[in-house]
């Protein structure tokens, strides 16, 4: 059994969002297409409380894509993006989530980030998205949706770690590329044993 796991297709990802992926929006009729072949459909929401950790806005004289130390590790400090409730959070108005059978929401804890739909950035605590997958017996998870250097690749690593099948579908993620985060991202997901495909061949 397969699932399809959609990314964070949230406005402050999409071009004039807080956290703009260049194009971020070309996705959407790329993973409406596929959605259309997947039983299982999930998609996740970046869901951050206002004042998160990491926002450059909670740490005095940051600025956005600066770097600082937490007890977890370096974090990358992002512009204000994906507050509950807010119209930055909400899926993109064209994505058509009818057939998802769960949306899973990350970054809800005010002091820890959540890239990984799997694990934390603290890589401790867990969403429960693995023994949700096993327990309806899914084996291969294909990913699509922003951003491919940070909550597509996390999600991508920890899938493979989990025990699962993990296909990035290429055509059907846009990235944030910052500092060479791209090229490092598909370096680790290589190395993870992540496959990648182009959404054509999978009709
Ligand atoms: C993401 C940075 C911060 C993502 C979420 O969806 O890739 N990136 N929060
Ligand atoms: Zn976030």
């Amino acid at each position: 059994m397969k699932a399809l796991l959609v990314v964070d297709v949230q406005n402050d990802f999409c071009p004039g969002g807080k956290l703009a992926v260049t194009r971020g929006h070309e996705v959407i009729p790329v993973v409406m297409r596929l959605a259309d072949q997947f039983d299982n459909v999930i998609l996740t929401q970046d869901w951050h409380p206002a004042g998160h950790v990491s926002f450059a806005s909670s740490h005095a004289g940051k600025s956005p894509f600066d770097t600082i130390e937490l007890d977890y590790g370096v974090q990358i400090l992002w512009p204000d993006h994906c507050v509950q409730g807010t119209a930055g959070a909400e899926f993109h108005p064209d994505l058509s989530v009818e057939k998802a059978t769960l949306i899973l929401r990350k970054g809800f804890h005010s002091r820890i980030d959540s890239y990984s739909a799997f694990f934390e950035n603290d890589r401790k605590t867990s969403t429960g998205l693995r023994g949700y997958l096993r327990e309806r017996g899914i084996r291969s998870l294909y990913i699509a949706g922003l951003a491919t250097d940070y909550c597509v690749h996390w999600s991508a690593v920890d899938g493979r770690n989990a025990g699962f099948d993990v296909y990035v579908v290429d055509d059907a993620c846009r990235g944030i590329d910052t500092m060479g985060s791209m090229e490092e991202a598909r370096t680790l997901m290589i190395k993870a044993g992540v496959r990648f495909v182009v959404s054509p061949s999978l009709e």
